[in-house]
């Protein structure tokens, strides 16, 4: 059984940390990296991270985590629109965690609160800023330990 936790990004969040702090913190994606390793790590599982701004490239990257222990992912405004993206998670053999920094349904506009991803996610973690990933990753942890 796989011990592999992917954690994705869509796009702009590599910017995270330098515009509207107000909204998604101070904290970087290299920080959100790091604690996603320290929490696999507690864990015994690898973990692959990786942030795309391309709808292709995170198409891709859902396809190499379609057999693994879990994806962690938050596809930033691919949410919205994108239905290729929609597919390939509708391909993933494991949980999907949606994460979003932000809660989607406290923000300005409700167009926000409408993620077409969330008919396919296994669940979802909202407004609980970056510490959502964490939750996210320790829950696929919880979930390999119940299966024993
Ligand atoms: O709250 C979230 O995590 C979001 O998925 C972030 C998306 C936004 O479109 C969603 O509505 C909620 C992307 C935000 C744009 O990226 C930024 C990156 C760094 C700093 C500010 C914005």
């Amino acid at each position: 059984m796989s011990k592999t936790v992917h954690v994705l990004n869509g796009p702009n969040l590599d910017l995270l940390g330098e515009r509207e702090p107000a909204i998604y913190g101070h904290e970087t994606l290299a920080d959100v990296e790091a604690q996603c390793r320290a929490a696999a790590a507690r864990h015994g599982l690898e973990l692959v991270f990786a942030q795309t701004n391309a709808e292709h490239v995170m198409i891709e990257q859902l396809h190499a985590a379609r057999k693994s222990a879990g994806v962690v992912y938050n596809p930033a405004a691919f949410c919205y629109s994108s239905v290729p993206i929609l597919d390939a998670l509708k391909m993933c053999d494991c949980p999907l965690v949606e994460v979003h920094i932000s809660n989607i349904h406290r923000r300005e506009a409700e167009w926000r609160s409408k993620s077409i991803m969330t008919a396919v996610s296994t669940g979802m973690i909202t407004g609980l800023g970056v510490h959502g990933y964490v939750l996210g990753v320790e829950h696929i942890a919880y979930l390999i330990a119940r299966k024993g």
